[in-house]
């Protein structure tokens, strides 16, 4: 029976904990008052939800006593905060990582345990925070933790949707969707109702002068929406930093204007604008790199940035320091174009509200903003329709107008004979209608722009950026790698392996610190640490089989080569080449003898992913996911040999059971269209071998695992173009061997062909625009390679310890100095008193 706290935790983590404390939790004080006060339950009457809310609420009070002193202790010594703003925060469960922060995760278990509970189906009664889609947003909940756990004075920023991404069932091999309440009983969130801001949408701009003669603009009129603060305490580990999460919720005002309706008796429609209000931040929109132009996302995007805004400058303004010093004082980092609007409410509040002249302002505005860009893809850059803006937000736009206008007469001036550069730079496209491209405005208005793998930032340079960089010069764009945070996605997930790791380490110091991990090579040749490395694969494999049984009913055999993609489904993921592969390897065991039957490696083959509603291709692709895993899971002539399976929902708590029970996962991208991948990192964390592209931060983890621990195959980004224009110019011919799976899909033989026609004509008639052909013979060479040296499994396990031992670089600790090193010139607020 494994308990998952090795003596090194309790040594480290506990030892802080005083004794009186901790007989306080072991005669469960603390759990018994919150059950019996704040519950208003007994203990006779307290069922799993209970226990749970019980546990958090004990845990929670640890956590707000260091929470409030931070908060004190960095108003006090009033050094420079970062500010990470982000639309998406895929934060999962929380009390877990609360208790591994708060270090009494034994005594709760214990004391659970007296009580008949079992601490991991507590645990287990939380609803995921889930207010992002995928890679974007968890990269911003592992940067609250490395933020948090570095000591630095950092907040984020975010708007409270009360329905976080949807749930996902299947119906019949189909997606259905399903609203997601989670806000029910949430004791993580603190509202701050005294904590609102005014944010003013449409109405129109007036011009006047003011006391001192000078022309100035008023944004007059319009409504009102009302922003409500909503705090999250964001705990560091082995440190006192508890940092602050601020979500805003929107609610109507209670201004003039409802009440001029609700005496002319209009009760109605005084209702229907309070409803409208609160649609602002009812629904996180559930696409992944794709924008579509919603006017609804647009008025959140402003919402979220003019209160968040309103917020830093007032924290800023207590201070009474000069403007000039707001550089000094603040850095915000934007996560994507999505909070763009703030470089422009910035400007807005320092000339319309405080009376800077604009270059003064303009300057401080480009001293505190960072931009990330986290994609290359064509339909996820944003661009917002001119009209559109011109209503919702009039002074908005027209300063973007003047800082086009200045920026374009700058460039001017130094390119004076690049008729084209102007319009290729141009902040507004000319189309019809047009439009505000808000990367642009956003690399205008920061002093660094970053990309998140070393191809990704030069493909923006060489690509999409390319102007810039020669209008600012390349030192304006840099490269910071992603990472994970090894809390979560080690200890948290894989608390056995994580024992272990410390056993031989001598102690969890490589939480803290995971280059630390490198000192794990020494004992890549140790009989018992493999064996048990070994053991440890195999229960989490067992920990997964029992998921998959008890989700979709079918037996999995936990000796099988588990070969795993989970992430959004997208084209440019091309889970179809996955699927296709799957299908492949199916018609081959089919066209086998007995005799030949015996030497295949047997395979799970695991997907995971949400389609966005209105994506209908990647609709498609879980459909034929399904239908696959019905055909060949009960199909007796393929019996134990490969079984496909799709776990449904895929979220943050399932990739904690998903990510260390897989052989081998699958990053297999399109050359040059994955920004980095972060469950690439984790997967090899946890001890398992990847098979995937030279995309992303595939390429960095190659660098550092070394190329005989990785099953690269495809194309490479260079030739990839070249590859789309023979195309599109008919040269074009199907690979044969996927040609035998497009034959047996149109057979029918994973139900009607016509379901599947789109999908396959994409690739035979319609250009094979993510080169899912031409790479298509180098995967399957690729996979009997990972068959092959999975049957040596000396010699797999040698590559697994290797791998984990040399992930040390893509810790998120690591991406959070760099950060603020690089871009925010932040230093961590010490701690130690
Ligand atoms: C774009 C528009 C809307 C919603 C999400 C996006 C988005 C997501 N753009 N890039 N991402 C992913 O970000 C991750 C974190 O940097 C990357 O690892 C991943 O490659 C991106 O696809």
């Amino acid at each position: 029976t494994f308990t998952g706290l090795g003596p090194a935790e309790i040594k480290n983590v506990e030892a802080s904990i005083p004794e009186p404390l901790r007989e306080a939790w072991r005669e469960h004080k603390y759990f018994v008052r919150h059950v019996e006060t704040t519950l208003a339950r007994s203990l006779y009457n307290c069922d799993e939800l209970a226990a749970y809310s019980g546990t958090a609420l004990a845990f929670r009070d640890r956590l707000i006593i260091e929470w409030n002193k931070t908060q004190q202790r960095q108003t006090f010594t009033d050094q420079k905060r970062v500010y990470y703003l982000s639309l998406e925060f895929l934060m999962g469960r929380t009390l877990d990582n609360a208790m591994l922060n708060v270090g009494l995760k034994d005594v709760a278990r214990d004391g659970l345990s007296d009580l008949g509970f079992r601490i991991e189906d507590v645990i287990n009664q939380e609803h995921d925070a889930a207010l992002g889609n995928g890679g974007l947003g968890r990269l911003a909940a592992c940067f609250l933790d490395s933020m948090a756990t570095l000591n630095y004075p950092a907040w984020g920023y975010g708007l409270r949707y009360r329905y976080g991404i949807f749930k996902q069932e299947i119906v019949n091999g189909y997606q259905v969707e399903i609203p997601d309440y989670w806000l029910d009983n949430n004791p993580w969130e603190f509202p701050r109702h005294e904590i609102t801001v005014d944010i003013q949408f449409y109405g129109n701009v007036k011009k006047y002068q003011d006391e001192n003669g000078r022309i100035s603009n008023s944004w007059e009129d319009g409504e009102i929406v009302q922003a409500i603060a909503y705090d999250v305490p964001i705990p560091g580990y082995g440190t006192k930093t508890t940092n602050n999460l601020r979500l805003w919720s929107s609610k109507a005002s209670s201004g003039e204007f409802d009440f001029q309706k609700f005496n002319a008796g209009d009760y109605e429609s005084a209702v229907a604008d309070q409803q409208r209000a609160e649609t602002i931040s009812a629904v996180l929109y559930p696409n992944d790199n794709l924008e579509r132009g919603k006017e609804l996302r647009l008025k959140q995007q402003y919402f979220w940035c003019a209160a968040s805004l309103f917020d830093i400058v007032r924290r800023f303004k207590k201070t009474k320091r000069a403007w000039a010093e707001f550089p000094d004082q603040v850095a915000i980092q934007l996560n994507d174009t999505h909070p763009t609007l703030a470089i422009v409410e910035l400007q807005r509040i320092l000339i319309d509200k405080e009376g800077l002249e604009w270059d003064e302002a303009w300057n401080i505005v480009t001293k505190t903003f960072g931009y990330t860009n986290h994609t290359v893809l064509p339909e996820a850059l944003e661009k917002w329709s001119v009209p559109l803006m011109q209503n919702l937000l009039p002074r908005h736009l027209q300063i973007i107008y003047e800082v086009n206008l200045f920026f374009l007469q700058s460039v001017e001036k130094r390119f004076p004979n690049d008729r084209d550069i102007l319009s290729r730079v141009s902040i507004i496209e000319e189309s019809h209608p047009k439009m505000v491209r808000m990367a642009y405005l956003a690399i205008i208005g920061s002093h660094k722009v970053n990309g998140v793998a070393e191809l990704h930032s030069d493909l923006l340079k060489s690509t999409l950026f390319k102007d810039f960089v020669k209008i600012y010069g390349p030192d304006r764009f840099t490269n910071v790698t992603n990472g994970i945070t090894p809390r979560r996605w080690l200890h948290q997930a894989n608390p056995r392996l994580s024992a272990l790791i410390a056993e031989k380490l001598g102690g969890y110091d490589f939480l803290k610190d995971l280059t630390l991990l490198d000192k794990v090579e020494a004992f890549v040749d140790d009989k018992a640490f493999r064996e048990e490395w070994a053991v440890i694969k195999r229960e989490n494999k067992l920990r997964l089989a029992r998921h998959i049984k008890a989700t979709t009913g079918f037996d999995v055999n936990p000796n099988a080569l588990f070969d795993v993609q989970v992430k959004r489904i997208h084209e440019y993921k091309r889970q179809q080449l996955n699927i296709f592969g799957v299908i492949h390897r199916y018609l081959s065991i089919k066209a086998m003898s007995a005799e030949e039957k015996k030497k295949v490696v047997p395979r799970v083959s695991i997907f995971g992913g949400k389609a966005a509603p209105g994506y209908w291709m990647a609709k498609t692709i879980i459909h034929l996911i399904n239908n696959v895993a019905d055909v060949v899971n009960k199909d007796p002539e393929v019996g134990d040999l490969l079984k496909v399976i799709f776990i449904a929902d895929y979220n943050v708590s399932k990739a904690e059971i998903i990510c260390p029970a897989s052989d081998i996962s699958e990053h297999i991208s399109t050359a040059g269209t994955e920004g980095s991948g972060t469950s690439n990192m984790k997967f090899v964390l946890n001890g398992g071998l990847i098979i995937g592209t030279c995309d992303g931060a595939n390429i960095e983890i190659t660098r550092e695992i070394g190329e005989q621990n990785i099953f690269l195959f495809g194309n490479l980004a260079e030739d990839v173009e070249d590859l789309r224009h023979r195309h599109f110019y008919g040269d074009f011919k199907l690979d044969p061997q996927l040609e035998r799976v497009f034959d047996a899909i149109k057979d029918n033989v994973f139900g009607d062909k016509a379901d599947f026609s789109a999908l396959t004509s994409s690739i035979e008639e319609h250009g094979d625009y993510y080169l899912v052909s031409d790479d298509f013979n180098s995967y399957i060479t690729t996979h009997e390679m990972v068959d092959e040296a999975f049957q040596n499994q000396e010699e797999w396990l040698a590559k697994s310890i290797t791998s984990v031992a040399r992930m040390g670089f893509f810790s998120m600790d690591r991406v959070t100095n760099e950060y603020a090193d690089s871009i925010w010139n932040v230093e961590p607020l010490d701690v130690t008193d």
